[in-house]
């Protein structure tokens, strides 16, 4: 068993309906997390849940580029950019929470990836790599040193939120029974699941949480 410290804070990321099978970027399984979600969030002192909230048109979208291919990679003024479906668009029912998950435990909501011209995988700095979201400054205001992840997806959002959260110094666990992958491309979960690990995020399941 593991017990979340009284310093310790629980990220729920992206569990919108897009990325629920069935929505504009499914990941396979992605609403399994949800009463995993829901059981353990409760352990924490406090919890923040994570919303991708993308305008119209969003540079990310393949859409926004005559001819471009799904799922295809550009170079966006250097930054590498995987070209997605439109998904998580502000205030349309895909970018809403998933109605499976309980939001009365989350004090905090942070959005992410609302600039035009900018995507935001971590929930801490958006891809430029120096943009923040704020979540960092609302951690260190309340003296949370560890945070444990869960959500979507094990290979994006999940990924850069824990390296980051490693960088900023927290100690970071992710929960790998609580997380799902988009697999683009294919084996980039388990790929996420070695670089977390390496990286020295503390990969662990929802089973060590007692409650
Ligand atoms: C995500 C792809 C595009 C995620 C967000 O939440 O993992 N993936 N936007
Ligand atoms: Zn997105």
């Amino acid at each position: 068993m593991i017990r979340p410290s009284p310093r310790s804070a629980f990220i729920a990321v992206d569990l919108q309906n897009d990325f629920c099978p069935g929505g504009a970027l499914g990941v396979p399984d992605g609403d399994a997390v949800l009463p995993v979600v829901n059981r353990v969030v409760r352990s924490f002192p406090r919890a923040v849940a994570t919303q991708d909230w993308h305008p119209r048109g969003h540079f990310s979208f393949a859409s926004s580029r005559p001819g471009a291919k799904l799922y295809s990679t550009v170079d966006a003024e250097g930054i590498s950019q995987i070209l997605w479906p439109d998904h998580c668009v502000q205030g349309t029912p895909g970018a809403a929470f998933h109605p499976g998950l309980d939001l009365e435990p989350y004090s905090l909501i942070i959005r992410k990836g609302f600039r035009p011209d900018l995507d935001s995988y971590s929930t801490f700095f958006e891809n430029d790599r120096k943009t923040p979201t704020g979540l960092h400054g609302w951690l260190h205001d309340l003296g949370v040193k560890e945070v444990w992840l869960a959500g979507l997806a094990t290979d994006f959002c999940v990924l850069y939120s824990a390296l980051d959260a490693v960088c900023l110094g927290y100690t970071a666990y992710v929960l790998t029974d609580a997380v799902r992958a988009v697999n683009v491309p294919e084996g980039s979960g388990e790929q996420a699941l070695k670089s977390m690990a390496a990286a020295g995020v503390r990969l662990t399941t929802s089973s060590e949480i007692p409650g």
